[in-house]
């Protein structure tokens, strides 16, 4: 049984489509690995998550998540900016469009050497294209304090 309605005059009504969220395996890390590795250079561990076979800093794990060569070095200044939350200690990072593979968050210690138990970033901004988080509290408040991304990839 068909049910007419007004959306777009073919005389079918189909509702409201639901939000896709299926996981697209085409742009999953193992994906993206294949595509930017040789089999030996997988072999050999260049193309694992925690590995930096570019040498710029960044592991594989992150380049993925912001969409980056993993065999060509990067240090662009704008790739992470500090400006997104004026006074108060800020990371933010650009997000490749593989989403939802990889998850981004953020949490702060006052002291690196300690970083056991991490208090929780406020999330400024959790776009698809951009997340941005910050300390709780302005800078200056506090005689020092660290903040880290954290990008979790998901299967
Ligand atoms: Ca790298």
């Amino acid at each position: 049984m068909f049910t007419a309605g007004p959306s777009d005059g073919d005389g079918f009504d189909r509702g409201a489509f639901p939000q896709n969220t299926m996981i697209d395996p085409s742009v999953s890390y193992a994906a993206w690995r294949a595509a930017n590795f040789t089999a030996a250079q997988t072999g050999a561990g260049l193309g694992d998550p925690g590995a930096d076979p570019d040498g710029d800093g960044l592991i594989n794990a992150l380049e993925y998540a912001i969409d980056k060569n993993p065999l060509v070095p990067d240090n662009s200044p704008g790739l992470f900016s500090g400006l997104m939350a004026p006074n108060f200690l800020t990371v933010s990072a650009r997000k490749a469009a593989y989403l939802p593979h990889a998850f981004f968050s953020a949490d702060y210690v006052g002291d690196v050497a300690i970083w056991t138990f991490p208090t929780n970033a406020i999330t400024v901004e959790n776009s698809a294209a951009r997340f941005v988080a910050r300390d709780d509290t302005p800078i200056g408040t506090k005689p020092k304090n660290f903040l880290r991304l954290k990008v979790t990839l998901l299967p």
